[in-house]
């Protein structure tokens, strides 16, 4: 809408002018400037810095677990209400500052301004959820045998920490904080290295709101220099983590170490990541299925962990689709974010750029044969930009159509039937979300029995999490724990105690 455009134009206008700033850490209330700092570029102009964010030391991580730790008590202590009013606070002051959030976003993350949008949006919304499930959970629950003496409660934990993603830099971030803090935790929240400067605007929010000091305490830093001492302590009682599957498993692994100093066993929530298909049957309406494919695939740069980076098509609608597919994503307008016209950005920095095109020039070398590599023009020189490539006739089995890319690289794979797609689509370690374009009942039926993922979406696109909607999460290498967004995420977040009383 306009006014919407002209709100967010004004506040990139705004935010341009407060780039390169620095900003603290945040231990038991204290801001804490420390020697290091992370520098946070724009990935699609990586002479401009973002700002300079405070990056913890080892020391650092034992003060905020002392400080967390010497909150808990009182913070645990508190009414379920008074939490929730926190949190709904925060939710408050993420929306009055909705645009400026957003606009930090397309600045530090390359986000386009739609999914900037979307994922405050999302933040909003886990906050608002959380909230409002906990007041439910502070009741007394009562379990199936009738009688008012058979009841149970919810405790908190203990200690949580939180280790976030950039690819949604805010939604992530708060979803976690906000359901770890609602059931009385108190938190140490790790954001991303890439997106510090958007983490550091939520602390900035959380301060704002007057959070009992102690109860979030935050502490950017590198994740694989201070990632072990944190999820290491014998005070952490559950880590809530979203990111690769290669740091996952580190942590889980880490996580399972019980010395005699543990208090608890960790409690590990892992959001990992996907190798996601779409099928497309023979009588699936084409159109539709391009643009959900592609959107899926090449939105945020493909840096989903949702994002469709497999399209498996029925051999009879095959020669079709790619056409209609690769003219469509000619059209897509690559360029910067801070541009509302622009569907895909940057990727996330000179790493990430770096490996991907690196499996694309692979892939090449393999012979596997290139239905479209977009043209970047002058953009290629100027941020970490990636051209939208889409392969075709690829081996179900190669690396290109195993392995997450994390960018905007599409697999396009024949099958001669649905049993043949199915068969692909199931064919990968993951099982994060998948969707399938058909007009056939019979087909959609069995497409629901038989696919292997967490979220299914059924002749529309992948839309990833919907709070209380579309409750989002997979399974094997995709991730452990409830779904983020859904009614038994908070549980993981609490302890049950069942009370049976002899009424007198
Ligand atoms: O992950 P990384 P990234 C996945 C997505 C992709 C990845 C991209 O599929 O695979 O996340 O995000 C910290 N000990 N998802 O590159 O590198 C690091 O500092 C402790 C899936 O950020 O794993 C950062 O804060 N922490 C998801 C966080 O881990 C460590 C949606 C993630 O970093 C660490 C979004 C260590 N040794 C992304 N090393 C879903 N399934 O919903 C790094 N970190």
């Amino acid at each position: 809408r306009p006014e919407s455009r002209d709100a967010m134009q004004q506040a990139i206008d705004e935010v341009e002018s407060q780039l390169g700033e620095d900003y603290p850490l945040v231990i038991g209330g204290r801001r804490i400037d420390t020697r290091e700092m992370i520098i946070s570029r724009n990935p699609a102009d990586s002479a401009q810095v973002v700002g300079k964010v405070a990056s913890a030391t080892d020391d650092d991580v034992l003060n905020a677990i002392d400080a967390a730790r010497d909150a808990f008590r009182l913070w645990a202590a508190t009414e379920a209400n008074y939490r929730a009013e926190y949190v709904e606070l925060i939710a408050d002051k993420m929306r009055e500052r909705r645009f400026e959030l957003a606009a930090w976003m397309v600045f530090e993350c390359g986000k386009p301004w739609a999914d900037a949008d979307a994922d405050v949006a999302e933040a909003i919304d886990f906050c608002n959820y959380y909230a409002g499930h906990m007041r439910t959970l502070a009741e007394p629950q009562q379990c199936d045998v009738p009688g008012e003496e058979n009841t149970y409660f919810y405790k908190p934990r203990g200690v949580v920490a939180v280790i976030a993603p950039w690819n949604f830099p805010l939604a992530i971030l708060t979803g976690m904080t906000a359901a770890a803090i609602v059931a009385g935790n108190t938190v140490i929240m790790k954001p991303a290295e890439q997106s510090s400067v958007i983490a550091s605007k939520l602390m900035e929010i959380i301060e704002d709101v007057g959070i009992d000091r102690g109860v979030v305490n935050y502490l950017p830093g590198v994740g694989e220099d201070i990632g072990a001492d944190l999820v290491g302590s014998p005070d952490i009682a559950l880590i809530a983590f979203t990111g690769s599957q290669e740091v996952g498993l580190a942590i889980n692994e880490q996580a399972s170490v019980a010395d005699d100093r543990q208090l608890s066993v960790k409690r590990v929530i892992a959001e990992m990541g996907g190798k996601n298909a779409i099928i497309v049957d023979e009588d699936a309406d084409l159109d539709e299925a391009v643009v959900g494919v592609m959107h899926s695939a090449f939105g945020y740069s493909g840096q989903k962990c949702s994002a469709c980076s497999r399209a498996i098509v029925h051999e009879a609608a095959y020669d079709d689709f790619l056409q209609r597919l690769v003219g469509a994503t000619e059209s897509l307008k690559i360029g910067k974010p801070t541009d509302p016209a622009t569907a895909v950005g940057p990727v996330i920095d000179e790493e990430a750029q770096q490996r991907i095109l690196e499996t694309i020039s692979e892939a090449k070398e393999e012979e596997i044969e290139v239905a479209l590599e977009c043209d970047l023009g002058d953009l290629a020189e100027s941020g970490y930009y990636v051209p939208p490539t889409i392969f075709c006739d690829v081996d179900p089995d190669s690396t290109l159509a195993q392995e997450e890319i994390f960018g905007p690289v599409l697999a396009v794979i024949r099958a001669a039937d649905i049993d043949e797609a199915l068969e692909i689509a199931n064919g990968t370690r993951y099982a994060l979300t998948g969707g399938v374009f058909s007009r056939s009942p019979e087909t959609l039926k069995r497409v629901r029995q038989r696919f292997d993922v967490g979220n299914l979406y059924l002749n529309r696109g992948i839309t990833g999490a919907m709070v209380n909607r579309q409750p989002f999460g997979g399974f094997r290498m995709s991730g452990i724990g409830s779904k983020t967004g859904g009614p038994d995420y908070l549980q993981q977040f609490l302890l049950p105690v069942n009370v049976t009383e002899n009424t007198m």
